[in-house]
């Protein structure tokens, strides 16, 4: 069989230090499941490729990443040096537009082992999927600045929700509570009692989609009960679908709720295939404690078990989630970040001995 060709973006801070693991981990699967070929290529796009080039990747990247049947993704951001709303909207947000990543996928799962920081839940209680819609709404770009550096100065920030963007997302909601076939519900995060227009027509349109799907249970939560709803009762979700903002904010609250920051992973996907999906960390950069050692690479290393998944290697996938479950019970090898001593490196090493057992 043809080689899975991978992209790999380290990217910034921690990025580059979780990279590494995530990538041990997944030569480690290849070793040993015997037809799984993955040729990764690295590419040195980010904040220190922006000081050198003037820009966060070249001209020509979404040309090259489009070779690729997926991509592998670190983190971005470096605040010191060069600000957020640069880096971000100018590396991972218009992968994610331009490749019709619509759907980013955010399991919050609380794996057995894992204390979890929320009384009397346990992992039965705390295991549903965020899906995030991934192309426009609040981060759709459209605005800009009036009058600059004059006290008339004004600023738009508008969203902008489609119908074709929001109906996509939703079906792919539905479909996945179909697949998953636990609970069989989606509940859709709004706010349409105070945003009468983008999320009264968001929905509308849930309901057109639900119709479709008479065997799927539905609810309707505003963003600010989805948020009490996560902490008073996880269990009451299977698949919950958001827009761009609502999801970012949501799914940092259900990192934490699954242990942490450094377990969550993220998959943006372009289901179809007409481009390549990316995947990455929920977390961001850290600028806080790059170049300790300490980053826990976790989440990465479940990033990579998600996109075995996505192109087809279910075994390879399914083995690795054991493996990460075997490692998290254990509990012997934790970064400080999970009250453990061990280093980044130990962390990918002990993924790699369990897979070599
Ligand atoms: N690993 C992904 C990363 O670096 N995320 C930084 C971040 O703030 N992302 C915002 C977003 O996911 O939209």
């Amino acid at each position: 069989m043809a080689a899975h060709k991978i992209a790999v973006i380290p990217g910034d801070g921690i990025g580059q230090e979780v990279m590494p693991e995530g990538l041990k981990v997944l030569r480690t699967m290849q070793e040993t499941t015997p037809g799984l070929e993955l040729a990764f290529e690295t590419f040195p796009w980010g904040c220190d490729y922006y000081r050198e080039h003037g820009s966060m990747m070249p001209d020509d990247a979404l040309k090259t990443l489009e070779a690729f049947d997926a991509i592998y993704f670190g983190a971005v951001g470096d605040p010191d040096r060069i600000p957020d709303h640069i880096s971000l909207s100018t590396l991972i947000l218009p992968i994610r537009k331009n490749f019709q990543q619509f759907a980013c996928i955010r399991p919050i799962k609380l794996l057995p082992g894992v204390a979890g920081p929320l009384a009397g839940k346990t992992p039965a209680d705390i295991d549903f999927v965020m899906v995030r819609e991934n192309t426009e709404g609040e981060y759709a770009d459209a605005g800009g600045r009036l009058h600059a550096g004059t006290p008339q100065e004004v600023a738009i920030q508008t969203s902008v929700f489609t119908r074709t963007g929001c109906e996509r997302v939703m079906r792919f909601a539905f479909e996945l509570a179909r697949k998953r076939n636990k609970a069989r519900h989606v509940t859709s995060v709004t706010k349409s009692n105070a945003q009468r227009h983008s999320m009264v027509f968001w929905d509308d349109i849930f309901k057109e989609v639900a119709a479709d799907y008479p065997d799927i249970d539905t609810s309707s939560n505003l963003v600010d009960a989805a948020a009490m709803n996560f902490i008073r009762r996880p269990e009451a979700f299977d698949v919950v679908v958001a827009s761009n903002l609502f999801g970012d904010i949501l799914t940092d609250l259900g990192a934490v709720i699954m242990g942490g920051m450094g377990y969550a992973p993220s998959a943006n996907l372009n289901p179809d295939g007409s481009y390549p999906s990316m995947f990455e960390s929920v977390h961001g950069s850290a600028p806080d404690i790059v170049g300790k050692g300490i980053a826990n690479p976790l989440a990465t290393i479940w990033a990579g078990q998600l996109m075995l998944d996505f192109l087809g290697e279910r075994d390879a996938a399914a083995r690795l989630l054991g493996a990460l479950e075997t490692h998290v019970q254990a509990g012997k090898v934790r970064t400080p970040d999970l009250g453990g001593t061990s280093c980044t490196g130990a962390v990918g090493d002990n993924l790699c001995d369990i897979l070599l057992r």
